[in-house]
């Protein structure tokens, strides 16, 4: 039977490395964000042998996600061991005083709620079959606060706590809970935050190499593929050239 791993926000970064890596191992995939074009053009691009279920939801949107992952087929539901909750996002940075409803609203929504909608509608999918592995992209942010990353971080930390908490509710069940804590990387992570501004996302990875999005993909593989007995608690990786949240080295001139 195929073996199916589901990743949130597969259209980009993280995600869409990550099913491109578990792809190659062999995986089949369930690949979820609100960006259709973006998958089908991923899908597009794997092997044709690759078995491969879009769905187009937007986390925040609990009856959408619900709809989403109760119509997915016996045999996907049958061979689903891994969910990675990797849908995420920072809008905006700085003081806590001039932070915008809207950006606080958008950044809560997705990486607590949605998180929370999503592991809650696949768990009973790996209670029935027996077994499971759920792995929470949190970050660095999740660990430390940095200045004008506030709410951003409020929400990793809450990703943090949640994965130690859903490794106790879920202990009985053989099912896993891995939180990864990467620090910074470079995706279109930061021009989402800073709304489209280019220009000022590049300006965040100018003078040090960061992470890219194939080493978070190489490290999920290693979480998932350690044998049954063993899990990866919680694993922070960074750029070497990153010491803390806020600490970076020094640019060569
Ligand atoms: P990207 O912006 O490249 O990717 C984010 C993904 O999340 C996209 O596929 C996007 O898809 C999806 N997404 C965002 N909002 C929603 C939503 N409401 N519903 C469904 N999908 C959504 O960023 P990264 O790959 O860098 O980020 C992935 C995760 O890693 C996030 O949780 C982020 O907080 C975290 N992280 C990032 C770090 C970094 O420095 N890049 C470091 C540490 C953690 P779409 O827009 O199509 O819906
Ligand atoms: C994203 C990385 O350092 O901007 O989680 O918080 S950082």
């Amino acid at each position: 039977m195929a073996s199916y791993i589901f990743i949130t926000g597969a259209s980009s970064g993280f995600g869409e490395s990550t099913a491109r890596l578990f792809a190659s191992k062999g995986y089949s995939l369930v690949l979820l964000a609100r960006r259709k074009e973006r998958l089908e053009a991923l899908v597009s691009e794997l092997p044709s042998a690759i078995e491969t279920h879009i769905l187009v939801a937007d986390v925040r949107n609990e009856e959408q996600v619900h709809k989403a992952i109760d119509g997915l087929p016996k045999k996907v539901k049958d061979g689903l061991s891994i969910l990675v909750n990797n849908a995420g996002l920072a809008v905006g940075k700085g003081p806590i005083d001039s932070g915008l409803s809207d950006d606080w609203d958008r950044m809560v929504d997705t990486n607590i709620k949605g998180l929370l909608y999503v592991t809650r509608a696949v768990i009973p999918i790996l209670k029935a079959n027996g077994k499971g592995h759920i792995i929470n992209i949190a970050s660095i942010a999740g660990k430390e606060v940095y200045p004008g990353g506030n709410v951003y971080c409020a929400t990793k930390h809450a990703v943090d706590a949640l994965s130690r908490a859903m490794r106790i509710d879920l202990v009985n069940y053989k099912i896993r809970v891995s939180n990864l804590a990467p620090g910074a990387a470079e995706t279109e992570f930061s021009i989402v935050r800073f709304k489209g501004d280019a220009e000022q996302a590049k300006s965040v990875y100018d003078g040090y190499d960061p992470l890219v999005a194939q080493d978070i993909a190489e490290t999920l593989w290693f979480i998932c593929s350690r044998p049954s007995h063993v899990n990866v608690n919680d694993l922070t990786l960074m750029a070497t050239s990153q010491a803390s949240a806020a600490v970076f080295a020094e640019k060569e001139v």
